[in-house]
């Protein structure tokens, strides 16, 4: 790794003159895309409006802690894959040599964006910075960076950013707060990085030199983006009014974009996040779980892997079942949420097999099933015994995960209300015989499921 941070105050001098040929190049970029949208400013319905509508999205964990993939120095190392650095204690200036080592030559954008939509999924959030500090792409104020530092030196980001809008998927970011590698952020507090104890006297200056910069890169860029999903929040020099100021800087950078909770101190709930968009954060992000009845009166997405990690481990074969994915997406939908479920890339830069299959299976289900996800909301008849349902307009989507060996679906819903029923999955949408009751419906079904994970059924309804 070349251009090594020398003395504090040359690193002071190389950090201020790269912030000022950042600001410059940002302001006079040519590729510098303004937001499309009008200057007015939005509500933040009309922000969250796409997000909403989307419903299932991509996150991807990918950078330097793919080379190690789980292994230090011949041993495993536990815990997730992106923190090897902090779990396996690895000295910043060892861990920058994964950088001579990072060359995704299997690498193609346009593949990655197209299992994505194949999926369903409509957005897709990559890590620009994870804790470790390096970035992927070519940023103006570090050489840490996939341009600088690694034999690819091709602008990961960039690609991605050429690739979503050719197929019409948004691109977000994920973007750590927490900086392992930065002298002025946690890299001093080796070899415990994430030590919530300690504080920087120097965080301020990373925050006005390094991480606004940064973001302001990354907006001017790579944008207009869907949105800006922060993490690492969690420590003692980030605050809740640094959240606030930072949420104003960016929409005030792209008043369309979204941004998570976790800019300022909110966790996985509802902390920070209110229903109103002055304060930081539009949306909570539960993470490795469903919320039992979800987060009421605000939006929110589960984040989750599909094996143990986020970051690729070349020995973690605990992949989840696309049964189980699927049904995870009907439950959250049918609470009003959003799914972003995670791929760690291979340091080649390819999806895992196992990954590639489940997306290919989810990508069937939702051939069929899409319109009893995207733009849906919450049930309005609680969680059935027999599965999940969602609504949108007049339809209720009953998502039939247990399906009845009597050929009779109950639904808890008055009779009056009930109008046509029929399989999703039958083009000609052919009636279903409903029955109705005081409190209850009854539709019978065929004797064979239609779907052996999640078998949808609309129901057409009156005066819901
Ligand atoms: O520490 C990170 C972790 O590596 C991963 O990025 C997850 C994904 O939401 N967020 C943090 C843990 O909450």
């Amino acid at each position: 790794m070349r251009k090594k941070h020398g003395r504090q105050w040359l690193v002071i001098g190389v950090t201020a003159l790269a912030t000022l040929l950042a600001l410059v190049a940002i302001s006079c970029s040519e590729t510098m895309r303004s937001d499309p949208t009008p200057k007015k400013e939005l509500t933040k319905d009309q922000r969250m409006a796409w997000w909403r509508e989307a419903r299932f999205g991509m996150f991807i964990h990918w950078g330097l802690y793919a080379v190690p993939a789980g292994t230090y120095n011949g041993k495993r190392v536990d815990g997730i894959g992106e923190w090897i650095m902090n779990n396996a204690k690895i000295p910043v200036k060892e861990y920058e040599k994964y950088a001579d080592q990072f060359n995704p030559i299997g690498f193609n954008a346009d593949q990655w964006v197209r299992m994505a939509k194949n999926a369903g999924m409509k957005y897709i959030v990559i890590t620009s910075k994870h804790h470790d500090g390096f970035c992927l792409w070519d940023s103006k104020v570090t050489n840490y960076d996939i341009m600088d530092a690694t034999p690819f030196k091709r602008d990961i980001l960039k690609e991605l950013a050429v690739a979503c809008k050719k197929r019409g998927v948004k691109l977000c970011f994920y973007h750590s707060i927490m900086d392992w590698h930065h002298p002025d952020a946690q890299a001093p507090f080796y070899p415990n990085y994430n030590d919530t104890s300690k504080s920087n006297p120097n965080f301020d200056r990373y925050v006005d030199t390094y991480l606004k910069p940064q973001i302001a890169e990354l907006i001017a860029n790579y944008g207009p983006l869907g949105v800006l999903w922060f993490d690492g929040e969690w420590i003692k020099d980030w605050t809740e009014p640094k959240g606030k100021d930072m949420y104003a800087y960016i929409r005030g950078l792209q008043p369309s974009i979204i941004i998570n909770n976790r800019v300022g101190k909110g966790r996985q709930g509802m902390e920070g996040l209110s229903k109103s968009s002055e304060d930081a954060g539009d949306f909570g992000t539960p993470e490795q779980q469903i919320p039992p009845t979800g987060l009421p009166g605000v939006d929110w997405e589960t984040c989750m892997t599909i094996n143990d990690t986020w970051g690729f481990k070349a020995y973690d074969e605990n992949w989840k079942s696309t049964e189980e994915l699927v049904r995870n997406l009907a439950d959250i939908a049918s609470k009003g949420g959003n799914f972003l479920l995670n791929v760690g890339p291979t340091p080649e830069g390819l999806f895992p097999r196992p990954i590639e299959r489940r997306l290919e299976e989810i990508g069937n289900w939702m051939a069929v099933n899409s319109e009893s996800i995207y733009g849906t909301t919450a049930s309005p008849i609680g969680k059935p015994a027999w599965g999940r349902c969602t609504a949108k307009g007049n339809k209720l989507y009953l998502h039939v995960f247990n399906w009845p060996a009597d050929g009779r679906l109950d639904v808890p819903l008055a009779g009056a209300k009930a109008g046509k029923a029929y399989l999703m999955a039958d083009k000609k949408h052919a009636g279903l015989p409903v029955s109705g009751g005081q409190d209850k419906i009854t539709i019978s079904v065929p004797d064979a499921a239609p779907d052996s994970i999640d078998s949808v059924i609309v129901l057409v309804t009156n005066n819901r």
